[in-house]
C-alpha cells in the first residue's frame, strides 16, 4: 500500500475518535502498524500442497514430475496469471540430462515495478539423509521440500490474481531441478553448483530480457510442523533490508514466535544465482531447527518422512500471510 494511503487511513482512524471500527481495507494494530491485504487461506494452501503430493514424488525425468508441472501451470492460468514454461535440458552432477521446466506466472505484466516470489517444485530423487540407509536411494515425497513453497505461491496467486487494485507487478517463479545436488552417499565432490540448476538457468536466461524486480523472496520448506524461520546468512549478506522488512511484517501480524530475530545458517539455495547473476536482492525463508540432530532444516529433511502427515497448515498460513503483508505494504 502507498505510504500516503496509510497516512490517510491513520488520519481517518484518528478522526473517527474513539470509534475503533476497522476499515474494509485494513485493521489497526497500533499507531504505526496496520494489517493489510486479503486473508490467506491455510486450508487452500494445504490442499495445493496435497494435490502436488498426490502425483507422487516429482523427481526429474519422471511422469509424475511432468504431470504435476502441467497442473501447476494450469492453476496459475486459472487464477488469471500469464504463464511461461521455460523448458531446457540441464546436466546433473554425474552428467545425467535433466528435462527441466521453470514455470513463471506473472500478475500485472505491464507494471515495471515488480516483486519476485519463488520456490522450487521438483523433489529430491534420494532420501539420503534418512536415518535408515536402506532408504537412501528412495525418492522423497517432498510435501515440505518442494510442494509447500509452490502451495503458498498458488494461494497467493489465487488472491492476487483477482485483485485489480494491486498496482505493483508480481512474478511467481517455480524453479525446477533444485534438489539434484550431490547425494551424501556419492563420492563426487559437492562445490554447491549441483544444486539450484533451474534457478541458475533462469538467472542466466530470465523469461524477459533485462528482467528486474525490487526484491525477491524465496520460499523453501515453509510447511513443516514446528518450523521457525531465522535470518538466513546469505540473505543477510545480499539483502539485509529485505530480511528486516519481512521479519517486521511477520511481527506486525502476530507471528513473532515463528519468525525470531536471530541468525540461522548460510544456505546454498535458489536465491544465490538470483542475487549473484540478476542482482535482485532476494532472501530465503527457510526453517532453522537449532537443536535438531538430523538436520537444521528439521527432522524430515531428505527423509522418507517428508510427507503430508508432517505438514502443518498453520506454518503455511503464517508464511503466506506474512508475504501478503509485505506485498500490500509496498
Ligand atoms: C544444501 O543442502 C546445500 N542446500 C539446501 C538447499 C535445499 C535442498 N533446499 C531444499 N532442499
Ligand atoms: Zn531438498
Amino acid at each position: 500500500m502507498k505510504k500516503n494511503l496509510v497516512l490517510t487511513l491513520m488520519a481517518l482512524l484518528l478522526l473517527s475518535c474513539g470509534n475503533s471500527k476497522q476499515t474494509t481495507l485494513s485493521k489497526e494494530t497500533d499507531a504505526n502498524n496496520v494489517v493489510v491485504g486479503p486473508e490467506f487461506s491455510a486450508d487452500s494452501a494445504y490442499a495445493y500442497c496435497k494435490a502436488q503430493c498426490d502425483f507422487g514424488p516429482r523427481t526429474m525425468n519422471s511422469e509424475a514430475h511432468d504431470k504435476c508441472g502441467q497442473w501447476i501451470a494450469d492453476k496459475f492460468r486459472e487464477f488469471g496469471l500469464e504463464v511461461t514454461e521455460q523448458k531446457t535440458t540441464l546436466k546433473g552432477y554425474d552428467g545425467t540430462p535433466l528435462r527441466s521446466t521453470n514455470i513463471i506466472a506473472s500478475h500485472n505484466t505491464q507494471a515495471t515495478d515488480r516483486i519476485l516470489l519463488c520456490a522450487h517444485w521438483d523433489t529430491r530423487p534420494w532420501a539420503d539423509n534418512d536415518a535408515d540407509s536402506a532408504n537412501w536411494r528412495k525418492p522423497v515425497m517432498g510435501a515440505n521440500d518442494g510442494a509447500s513453497g509452490v502451495a503458498v505461491m498458488l494461494e497467493l496467486a489465487r488472491l492476487i490474481g483477482r485483485d485489480d487494485s494491486l498496482a505493483i507487478g508480481i512474478d511467481f517463479v517455480c524453479f525446477d531441478a533444485e534438489d539434484w545436488g550431490v547425494p551424501q552417499w556419492s563420492d563426487a565432490a559437492d562445490d554447491g553448483n549441483s544444486w539450484a540448476l533451474g534457478a541458475q538457468y533462469w538467472a542466466e536466461n530470465p523469461h524477459k530480457k533485462g528482467y528486474k524486480a525490487r526484491f525477491g523472496i524465496l520460499l523453501d520448506m515453509v510447511g513443516g510442523a514446528g518450523a521457525t524461520f531465522s535470518h538466513e546468512g546469505m540473505s543477510k549478506h545480499y539483502a539485509k533490508d529485505i530480511v528486516e522488512k519481512v521479519w517486521k511484517a511477520a511481527h506486525v501480524i502476530g507471528h513473532s514466535s515463528m519468525f525470531p530475530n536471530n541468525d540461522g545458517g548460510m544456505i546454498t539455495d535458489d536465491h544465490i544465482p538470483v542475487n549473484e547473476k540478476l542482482k535482485i536482492p532476494t532472501i530465503d525463508i527457510i526453517p532453522y531447527f537449532e537443536s535438531c540432530p538430523q538436520s537444521s532444516f528439521g527432522p524430515t529433511w531428505h527423509t522418507i518422512n517428508d510427507t503430508m502427515e508432517n505438514i502443518d497448515a498453520s506454518t503455511l498460513k503464517a508464511v503466506g500471510q506474512t508475504v501478503i503483508q509485505v506485498i500490500y505494504s509496498e
